[in-house]
């Protein structure tokens, strides 16, 4: 892990996203690929263009039922994320959650994509504290920042490309939560990867493994942890829920 988070902070993005390479050793990433692929088949909600598991449970009008989250997505990611802080000069309780409201991340989505899918730009809306942290499982996949246009539209092109390698955390906070929007493209391979087109560049652990700025889409699963504003006191089993 890097002595704090100002060693990793992704240059020429707006404020502020930090990229961490190794952040889960290979072991920690199988037993969380095993927990995802023996969760309940119901866990599941298959989209048109990926495939999604929420935990503890879905929003109910942008505010979480009070189930905490299971100990297998707890460990050991939320206390190594809160053991890193922003930087050294501000001490250890200044960690990336130090200013959200439960302290740390309380909801955590993981995606699956197939090569060939991936989801449209959007923004994470207001249900949320606005940092999310991204730990990418199994294979390499690219995360496109996109502005919009002053009638509100989203700009045609990316005006970022962020590379996120298995194993590594990605971190997006303030301006890139609120002012612009994230997706993934739909491809079944990515052409032009290099230097001057992705932003982490000189973060990534394995820059030679992109051979002619190429480089093929494989499964890939990602676990975005948030922090949700509003907890309803209401358990999730009283509600009838998961
Ligand atoms: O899978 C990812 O890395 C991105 C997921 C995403 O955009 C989201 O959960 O809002």
């Amino acid at each position: 892990m890097p002595a704090s988070l100002e060693e990793v902070r992704i240059n020429g993005l707006p404020s502020f996203a930090y990229y961490i390479a190794d952040f889960i050793s290979k072991e920690e990433e199988q037993v969380l690929l095993d927990k995802i692929e023996t969760s309940p088949k119901p866990r599941w909600k298959q989209l048109s263009r990926r495939r999604l598991q929420t935990w503890p449970s879905d929003l109910h009008k942008d505010a979480l039922l009070g189930s905490p989250l299971p100990k297998w997505l707890t460990e050991p990611i939320i206390p190594r994320l809160l053991s890193c802080p922003i930087s050294v000069e501000g001490g250890h309780d200044h960690h990336i959650f130090g200013d959200s409201p439960h302290g740390q991340p309380n909801h955590v989505l993981i995606n699956e994509y197939l090569p060939g899918q991936g989801i449209m730009p959007h923004k994470d809306g207001p249900a949320y504290h606005p940092v999310v942290c991204t730990v990418s499982l199994r294979a390499s996949l690219c995360l496109d920042i996109y502005g919009s246009k002053e009638d509100g539209a989203t700009e045609e092109d990316p005006r970022w490309r962020v590379l996120q390698e298995p194993r590594s955390l990605l971190i997006t906070t303030g301006d890139l939560y609120t002012e612009y929007l994230h997706g993934i493209q739909e491809v079944k391979e990515y052409t032009n990867l290099g230097p001057s087109t992705i932003c982490n560049w000189d973060l990534l652990r394995s820059p030679h493994n992109i051979i002619d700025g190429r480089l093929e889409r494989h499964t890939r699963t990602s676990l975005t942890y948030r922090d949700v504003l509003k907890v309803s006191r209401l358990s999730a089993k009283l509600m009838g829920k998961r």
